[in-house]
């Protein structure tokens, strides 16, 4: 099979640093995600599908202060993550409808999403399952002399996880550049985080001297501010620090589940406090009108470059298992 030769369009510079790009960019993952929601509502999504729409600024603030070279891991609810470390969208849509432009060659789906030139380390169907990958990023940096960072998000289910505690302990005790981001939208499944998550989060990595913050996640710049601080720490050698984004997931846990163990009022309020509304409340009316354009066109192409591109076959499977030699 020939190599892909669709460039990868990385969202740098103010692309996350403004209000207009941050604005843009929580729009192109709204946008993005209503797209794949209508295409696996008519059977084109070979896979299950995980949305966070209503959890935008959590990506895009905690990716604000990053660079190429530093690293994202992403979870199974992780499109706006690579969206937000500069995935193309065009061939995140590829990959979501099983097509051979797809990042990972359409053979994986949005669990399994990987693209290291943009640092982006992994979504991940293993609930924790990126932290320890994180925290080894995080290591490699440093036992490399590298001022860069990783930022592991994860959700706060992923909290109970026993590689959580461990990680916390050797990001400490070595100070690595590692930020963790929890994404806390409330619900565990199918269950509210009452029912799984003792004490409180962000205080979680007192007792080894990590630092924690808790931030409105449904506030770009808020949680911009805070991951940037900790970003600049950790490039400093300061260490890690942990990062609670209180959010809410606006639909339900995976496409398909009508999310009736919820309350209509609860989810309504958070509506209202629609986190791209915030965003693209600092903005001009006919700017942020002439972005959502900008974004309908670059996602109708990424949709159409996705139908146009070969369906992915068995003989797939072979491909990409050794390195040239
Ligand atoms: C190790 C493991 N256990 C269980 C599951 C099934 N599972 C998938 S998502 C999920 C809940 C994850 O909740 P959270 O970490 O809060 O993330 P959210 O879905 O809220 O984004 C569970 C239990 C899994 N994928 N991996």
């Amino acid at each position: 099979m020939a190599e892909l030769k669709t460039p990868v369009a990385p969202a740098t510079g103010s692309a996350r640093t403004t209000s207009r790009g941050r604005y843009r960019l929580m729009r192109l993952s709204r946008r993005f995600e209503e797209t794949a929601h209508e295409q696996f509502g008519d059977g084109q999504v070979p896979g299950p599908l995980h949305l966070s729409i209503g959890q935008e600024a959590v990506a895009v603030g905690g990716c604000a202060a990053l660079r190429k070279t530093d690293a994202v891991l992403s979870t199974h609810r992780g499109h706006h993550h690579c969206l937000a470390k500069g995935a193309a969208p065009d061939r995140l849509m590829a990959e979501l409808l099983g097509r051979t432009t797809g990042y990972s060659r359409g053979r994986g789906g949005s669990m399994h999403v990987a693209i290291p030139a943009l640092g982006l380390l992994g979504t991940n169907g293993i609930v924790g399952g990126g932290i320890p990958i994180a925290t080894g990023a995080a290591y490699g940096m440093q036992a490399q002399g590298r001022d860069d960072v990783t930022v592991c998000f994860f959700g706060e289910g992923a909290t109970g996880a026993g590689v959580f505690g461990e990680a916390l302990n050797v990001a400490a005790l070595w100070r690595l550049p590692l930020i963790f981001v929890c994404e806390n939208n409330q619900y565990v499944e199918l269950t509210p985080q009452e029912i799984h998550v003792a004490g409180e989060i962000w205080r979680r990595g007192e007792s080894y001297g990590i630092p924690g913050v808790r931030v409105d996640g449904n506030d770009v710049n808020a949680v911009a501010d805070a991951v940037g601080d900790a970003v600049a720490r950790a490039r400093g050698g300061g260490g890690p620090t942990l990062v609670e984004a209180v959010t809410y997931r606006w639909f339900g846990h995976y496409a398909g589940d009508r999310a009736a163990y919820r309350d209509d009022d609860e989810v309504n309020a958070w509506r209202a406090n629609d986190p791209l509304v915030r965003a693209g409340a600092a903005l001009d009316p006919a700017e942020r009108a002439a972005l959502d354009a900008e974004v309908e066109k670059e996602i109708s192409a990424a949709l159409a470059f996705a139908q146009q591109s070969a369906v992915t076959g068995p003989e797939a499977i072979a491909l990409d298992h050794y390195a040239a030699a």
